[in-house]
């Protein structure tokens, strides 16, 4: 119908520390929209599979070095060569034939009505780049013209219950110590239009606060609320 085709797709970012749950969560929200019968995609931050994406996963796994202002601008390349596409085909060479398949990024599946649901974004970028000790404006100028998200939820955890919950990794930034800068950071950037979960409630009490608040904002979307730019 006319209003659907002619309504966006909301920007959702879940963020917080490692172990606060926000991975769980946005792969049941994924599944709940989608049986709604949404248009709905799930992204996360750092996407490993560009090519910085994989220099950004060599250097959380200790395979290589980098200066921390590299690896800040290396995580936010990512969200940049994500925002909107540059082709909007690639050219395929598949057995003698070319085939032309479409290349849609961020901007164009909220403006064709999908509704994104990404796992860290801009915040995760300045909190940890800011928890090392980095300037916090410089921090944040290299993400100016990403797209803001219409939603940010923040699952809110102590470092100290995050780190209770085990499974810390072996990749950098998974310790005690420095998720209680992060944790820091993030109060630093956090605004009142955020919302903030509690997340030692339990599952299905979380899930169903996050369903809430992201119905709200996809319907307020839908109504024509603009999308806008980092930051606000
Ligand atoms: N991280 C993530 C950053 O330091 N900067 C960023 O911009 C983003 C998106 O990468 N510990 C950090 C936070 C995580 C690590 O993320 C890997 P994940 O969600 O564990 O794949």
């Amino acid at each position: 119908n006319k209003e659907s085709s002619s309504s966006r797709g909301a920007l959702i970012v879940l963020e917080g520390l490692d172990r606060c749950g926000k991975t769980s969560q946005s792969g049941r929200l994924y599944k709940y929209l989608e049986e709604q019968g949404h248009s709905v995609e799930s992204w996360r931050f750092p996407d490993r599979n560009t090519g910085v994406g994989q220099m950004i996963s060599s250097y959380l796994a200790n395979q290589s070095q980098l200066d921390d202002h590299a690896i800040h601008l290396l995580f936010s390349a990512n969200r940049w060569e994500k925002r909107v596409s540059l082709v909007h085909w690639i050219d395929l060479f598949v057995s003698e034939l070319y085939l032309s398949i479409p290349v849609s990024l961020m901007e164009e599946k909220l403006k064709s009505g999908t509704t994104l649901i990404v796992d860290r974004y801009s915040y995760s970028g300045v909190a940890f780049s800011y928890a090392k000790g980095l300037d916090i404006g410089w921090c944040k100028a290299p993400e100016i013209g990403l797209l803001a998200p219409d939603l940010v939820v923040y699952l809110d955890i102590s470092p100290e219950k995050a780190a209770e919950r085990g499974g810390y990794g072996d990749e950098r930034y998974e310790q005690l110590e420095f998720q209680k800068k992060v944790a820091g950071s993030y109060l630093a950037l956090r605004d009142s239009s955020w919302k903030v979960i509690d997340a030692t409630l339990s599952i299905e009490d979380i899930e169903k606060k996050l369903r809430e608040v992201v119905l709200d904002c996809m319907k307020a979307c839908h109504k024509g609320k603009p999308l806008s730019q980092l930051w606000p």
